[in-house]
């Protein structure tokens, strides 16, 4: 009969990168095991009313202890890679001073464990959990400096096994959410001159980081950040909306991606700031500024964008409360980011590679007769890969994908409530269930297309 053969919608680049992503304080739990020191995370999650249900990490996936049972799902999957990120209080318990081997002892172990499995790890060194005995926490330069210190000796110790490193995770997030909106840890609602500061010491960071991880891992270690920059899409594809989407990108974005590109902050948020601009010390935008190996951003969702013949040249199309979106509210719908987020950072910066450093989303998961089938998942999935895929056909340089998440874990304010993984946890039992989106995504990877 008229029977189509099963066909490929089309292959990615053959040396392309699959893998999937999860940050520590989400799914480790033992929180007071092995001398890890409290983090601001531990004590936001204890404060009664900050957490949806009053959730907490103490115990999340316990993947402190079953991390070999995670090396298996990944395995399972068939992923070359694993973006996961250290615990900095479990290497250095009041961020900074006195090391606890074990710490180091652990990631060891881990890192064994995947290598040992075919899986390449890449760490992020900073992913929310910060140390609570810092004082001032990102309020205080001084933690730049004692990130700084913590990243160096995580890359003496581990870039014989590890070649890439991601300083921080979304700048936006630990900053401003969290210092600024208060939304998370450590809640702070500060006015806009401190907050801007907060920002500042966490570029800083970032940027003494990798100077940091240069001096002391072994030559040819990749160094980059996972941020999760502002990503715009035109609204129609010709010249003026794709110069109005730039531009977008690098203004919204002044403050964190643009500055660690640029090693400057544009004129344009130094004067909208005014007398609440950072302020900077001599060095500081040379340490920012420094050279990177890749750059990974976290994409999920977009905003639209049209050219605007009034300054500065665009203008912003705000989602409606009922625009389709996530399990998650803030998680709108627009698989075209995924393009147009690739598409934007290397018009502007060229970068020498790009990764996707988390893509994926919540979905209202239920299991069934011991299965969940998360269609909605699998759908917003495959969107996203599509206009991924366009990036990789045009030539531009992404090298690799990481899914968020390798499985449901502690999604911060949301606490349990909000599920993003491909396998299904039950935090009763700790049971891990491959979800129908786990069986897509090992299809997706055997082929190499999207399936
Ligand atoms: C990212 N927002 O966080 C994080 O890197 C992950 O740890 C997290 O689990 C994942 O995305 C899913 O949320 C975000 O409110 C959290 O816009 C909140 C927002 C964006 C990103």
């Amino acid at each position: 009969s008229g029977a189509l053969p099963i066909g490929n919608a089309g292959s990615f680049p053959p040396d392309f990168l699959w893998g999937c992503a999860t940050a520590s304080y989400q799914i480790e739990g033992a929180v007071k095991e092995d001398g890890r020191g409290p983090t601001i995370w531990d004590t936001f999650s204890h404060t009664p009313g900050k957490v949806f249900n009053d959730d907490n990490g103490d115990v999340a996936c316990d993947s402190y202890h079953r991390y070999k049972e995670d090396t298996q799902l990944l395995k399972a999957l068939g992923v070359k890679t694993y973006r996961m990120s250290l615990a900095w209080s479990r290497i250095f318990p009041e961020g900074k001073g006195k090391l606890n081997p074990k710490g180091l002892d652990h990631y060891d172990r881990v890192v064994d464990d995947l290598l040992a499995n075919g899986i390449t790890p890449y760490i992020t060194l900073f992913h929310w959990d910060l140390p609570q005995a810092l004082p001032g926490g990102w309020q205080n330069r001084d933690t730049a400096y004692a990130f700084a210190d913590y990243a160096g000796v995580v890359a003496k110790r581990l870039s014989d096994r590890v070649n890439h490193f991601m300083t921080v995770n979304e700048l936006r997030c630990f900053t401003d959410i969290s210092y600024m909106e208060g939304r998370h840890a450590p809640g702070l609602k500060l006015p806009p001159a401190e907050g801007n500061q907060v920002r500042h010491h966490g570029v800083l960071a970032h940027g003494l980081g990798v100077q940091a991880i240069r001096a002391n891992a072994k030559p040819g270690t990749q160094v980059g950040l996972a941020d999760n920059t502002s990503f715009f899409v035109p609204v129609i594809e010709t010249e003026e909306h794709i110069e109005a989407a730039r531009k977008a990108t690098r203004e919204e974005n002044a403050m964190f991606l643009t500055a660690i590109m640029e090693g400057r902050y544009l004129d344009s948020y130094m004067q909208a700031q005014g007398a609440a601009a950072p302020k900077v010390q001599a060095g500081d935008m040379k340490a920012i500024g420094s050279p990177l190996d890749f750059v990974a951003i976290n994409v999920y969702c977009p905003s639209y964008v049209r050219a605007d013949a009034s300054a500065p040249g665009y203008k912003i199309l705000p989602h409606l409360p009922e625009s389709p979106h996530m399990a998650s509210p803030w998680l709108y719908v627009g698989p075209e980011v995924a393009y147009w987020s690739v598409r934007c950072v290397h018009d502007l910066w060229k970068p020498k590679a790009l990764y996707i450093s988390e893509n994926g989303c919540s979905a209202d998961d239920v299991m069934t007769d011991g299965r969940v089938d998360d269609a909605d998942r699998i759908m917003y999935l495959r969107n996203c890969l599509g206009h991924f895929q366009r990036a990789t056909r045009e030539g531009l340089p992404l090298k690799g994908y990481f899914l968020w998440s390798l499985m449901d874990n502690f999604e911060w304010a949301d606490g349990y409530s909000k599920r993003f993984g491909v396998h299904y946890v039950d935090f009763a039992t700790q049971k891990r269930t491959p979800k129908l989106s786990a069986e897509w995504y090992r299809e997706l990877i055997r082929r190499n297309a999207l399936v």
